[in-house]
């Protein structure tokens, strides 16, 4: 052997590996968690690099396949990552590329860089993290390789052969040491982000299959999204459940001081806001500088128009910027060089610039739209003045919620049989469908850290229903002084206020029918669209009680699945009793300790928002008005069916 190879391990490529094993130590630090949704952003890591690849015009068409062993592999047609010799390194720029932390992967700086949040940290993270990885690099007419195995290479970067094409081929498989939750890809999960990014990235193609699974015909699972339109198409795809009031989406593109906006928005039937906004591809949950400078060329431009149409002359009270945005769907995108993210979960946009740049960009095109569109713009105006008619309404409904609140103990709602723990960080309340069952939950509930709320039957459903409406409901005013949250402060109506929060775990137990799954859908509607910050916190859990009893003799188990079922009958070898239960209330007291409410034994699933444009779309499908497409989804996901039949 010659001195030569030795040098491949130069002082900055130990710090490199000492890198990759600080991924390695703390993986939460680079990808957020190690669980489901930390799992699932090492493909959107890779998957940023190819669009970054899109964005800055060398590629077109990004395939992501999960492989019948679990991995994942990523493919694109961009330029390749670059396989010359990095200079400082003493390797090529692909092992830089893939085992220095940091290097980003970019060494040019005219691209959209992410500087906070999750994204960015570079394809080496999930190198670090993956039990075994390839790389192919199609570039410089030859087809380039290496290999690695927990990030460490397995040999230098070699040539395996010619080709004219350009590109980057990655499959890597988790390390299950590190994913130890699950390293099992959702396929709905990546499809959903895979769509989003096709909406985002208009004329990129984005494809999705699944080898580990056949449909009926014998076919992988895959899907190919592709938008010709971006955000105007988005649009249609969030709203496809509501009814428009205006004749099509109104759809802006343009570029103020050097920052690209576009905003793609509609008006509809419902009283509900909805907005989505984005930087880099990123979803930005917290908003920011970006969403306030939309509001505020929102609310100025129509305002203007208003006062100046006439339409507000009549009118006895202020309109305020809320009622604006009532049924109003909108997504703003944003493309910020280096952005500064802020937030308790690092979604928030903090660039001050940002503001004034998207705020004149949305004023100056929607003024021309308005313009050119009098009739939209009329019908718009006439939304807000009955916007803001209700919004009096409703202030009156929710003074009287909050007036409640306010009297301590003396004005929790009657219904609730509250626990003994004053600490919120040990309480928990079961929401409880129906009289009945909260009963025997209060009987077999511990008392001393377990509140019962019993809701009576159906609640309503706020999808369909006008915000006073909302506040104006016993069982919804009940659910807002047990938990003892309010509403609304000086600066914002609307502001939810949950620090006098009473319960930190919120579960709510419905039968395990499809009756009981409608009213879990009804109360996590409420959640999702008035308490969306508890969804946020990780404070909403939904009970699962089990499905079946399966006795012989003295023995009993019990099961919350059909295999699980019968694994047990096999296992007590036959002649078994089985007893299926439909509703908690066949279950007694103690039975329903034992199964779904003791912390030692029950299974609680906890429910948190992978993609809050896609919740808006479900929750809007489930709960509007359009009957086709929710019973196209229930029999898709019908996993009831069976259990009633
Ligand atoms: C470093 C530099 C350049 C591109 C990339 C990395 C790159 C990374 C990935 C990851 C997946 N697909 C990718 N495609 C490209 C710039 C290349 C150049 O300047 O030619």
């Amino acid at each position: 052997m010659s001195e030569e190879p030795k040098k491949q391990y130069s002082a900055d490529s130990i710090q490199a590996l000492e890198g990759m094993e600080h991924v390695r130590m703390r993986p939460s630090m680079y990808i957020g968690d190690t669980g489901v949704r930390g799992l699932h952003h090492l493909v959107y890591e890779v998957v940023d690099n190819s669009i970054d690849e899109a964005m800055a015009g060398h590629c077109d068409t990004i395939k992501v396949t999960i492989n019948e062993d679990g991995s994942v592999t990523t493919e694109d047609n961009g330029r390749g990552i670059p396989i010359d010799l990095h200079k400082k390194e003493g390797v090529s720029a692909l092992e830089v590329v893939m085992t220095k932390i940091g290097a980003g992967g970019k060494f040019d700086k005219d691209s959209y860089k992410v500087s906070g949040g999750l994204h960015g940290v570079g394809v080496s993270c999930v190198n670090a993290l993956s039990s075994a990885l390839k790389a192919t690099v199609y570039r410089d007419g030859k087809i380039w390789e290496q290999e690695y195995e927990l990030g460490k290479p397995l040999y230098p970067v070699k040539p395996v052969g010619e080709s004219d094409k350009n590109g980057t081929i990655i499959t890597f498989k988790p390390d299950s040491s590190i994913f130890q939750q699950t390293v099992d890809f959702n396929y709905e999960t990546l499809a959903s982000r895979m769509r989003e990014l096709a909406f985002l990235n208009k004329g990129v193609t984005m494809i999705l299959t699944d080898k580990r699974e056949k449909d009926d015909k014998g076919e992988f699972l895959n899907e190919i999204f592709h938008s010709e339109e971006g955000l105007k198409e988005f649009i249609k795809f969030l709203d496809g459940n509501r009814e428009p009031i205006i004749s099509d989406v109104i759809a802006i593109e343009g570029e103020k001081n050097d920052i690209p906006v576009e905003v793609a928005m509609v008006y509809n039937t419902s009283f509900n806001e909805n907005l989505h906004s984005y930087v880099n591809n990123i979803n930005t949950h917290e908003g920011g500088t970006h969403l306030s400078g939309f509001r505020r060329g929102l609310t100025t431009t129509l305002k203007k128009y208003a006062d100046a149409s006439g339409m507000l002359d009549k009118l006895k009270f202020e309109i305020t910027g809320d009622d604006f945005r009532e049924g109003l769907t909108a997504i703003i995108s944003v493309k910020v060089a280096e952005p500064q993210f802020e937030g308790q979960t690092k979604t928030k946009l903090g660039n001050r610039e940002v503001t004034s740049a998207v705020s004149q960009a949305v004023s100056e095109m929607l003024e021309n739209y308005l313009e050119e569109n009098p009739n939209d713009a009329k019908t718009i105006v006439q939304k807000v003045i009955l916007a803001a008619q209700a919004r009096n309404a409703a202030k009156k409904a929710r003074d009287m919620v909050q007036r409640k609140t306010a009297m301590s103990i003396g004005g929790l709602p009657g219904k609730l049989s509250d626990c003994s723990e004053q600490d919120p960080t040990q309480s928990e309340v079961f929401l409880v469908e129906g009289d009945s069952a909260g009963g025997t939950a209060k009987q077999g509930r511990d008392r001393r850290f377990q509140a019962i709320l019993p809701l009576r039957g159906k609640i309503l459903n706020v999808e369909k229903a006008m915000t006073h409406r909302v506040f104006e409901n016993e069982e919804i005013k009940n659910i807002y002084t047990a938990l003892g949250v309010t509403i609304g402060t000086e600066e914002d109506s609307k502001a939810l206020n949950i620090d006098k929060l009473r319960y930190h775990k919120v579960v709510i137990m419905c039968d395990a029918d499809v009756d009981g799954s409608h009213i879990e859908t009804l109360i996590l509607t409420f959640f999702f669209r008035y308490m969306k910050e508890l969804i946020e916190g990780g404070n909403i859990y939904i009970a699962t009680p089990p499905l079946y009893l399966v006795k012989k003799g003295s023995k009993k188990r019990y099961a919350w699945s059909e295999e699980e079922r019968d694994e047990i009958a096999e296992s007590y070898s036959g002649g078994v009793q089985i007893q299926r239960y439909k509703g908690l209330g066949e279950m007694n007291a103690e039975q329903l300790w034992d199964t779904t409410m003791d912390p030692e034994k029950r299974k609680l699933r906890q429910v948190n928002i992978d993609n809050s444009s896609e919740a808006d779309r479900i929750f809007s499908m489930l709960m509007g008005d359009e009957v086709p497409p929710r019973r196209e989804f229930i029999e898709k996901n019908a996993k009831y069916a069976n259990i009633d039949a």
